[in-house]
């Protein structure tokens, strides 16, 4: 039994792939939630910050973002003070991708209309395996801060 189950952890290391066997599918589970953006100062700029929850066996990244609010989305992390345009964010098998205020976040320039608090503006998050997810994003006063 001992032998068995280190072999598993061993497979599961190297090939970093759920093994057949122990649930079957091994595609990523992907679950969105907390979405919010804070009400926007002015048109020319806005952020948004969720979290996505992988209960699947298999890691994913988060690719893209799409909304009818702003063609020019893209996907920023922090680094110290500075903020740094990444190309996707990773999202752990059985782990969570967090973004939130001072850390990743979607950044949203060129607005199409100004959304103020009570809005919610659409989305679709894009990834490299899972199919896209929509995502209502209620817009939150600007100073908001979730509560954990
Ligand atoms: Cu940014």
């Amino acid at each position: 039994m001992n032998r068995r189950s280190t072999l598993a952890a061993a497979l599961t290391l190297t090939t970093g792939l759920a093994l057949a066997g122990c649930g079957g599918d091994s595609a990523p589970k992907l679950e969105v939630a907390d979405a919010y953006m804070p009400q926007p100062v002015s048109q020319q700029m806005a952020g948004a910050y969720f979290t996505v929850k992988n209960n699947g066996d298999t890691a994913d990244k988060l690719t893209s973002v799409t909304s009818n609010l702003a063609k020019d989305i893209s996907i920023h992390k922090t680094v110290g003070t500075k903020m740094e345009r990444v190309e996707s964010l990773p999202i752990p098998a059985n782990g969570t991708l967090q973004l939130g205020h001072g850390g990743n976040h979607l950044m949203f320039m060129g607005l199409k209309s100004k959304p103020t608090k009570d809005d919610v503006v659409t989305i679709r998050l894009h990834f490299a395996h899972a199919d896209p997810i929509r995502v209502a994003v209620p817009v939150k006063a600007a100073d908001y801060q979730p509560k954990h």
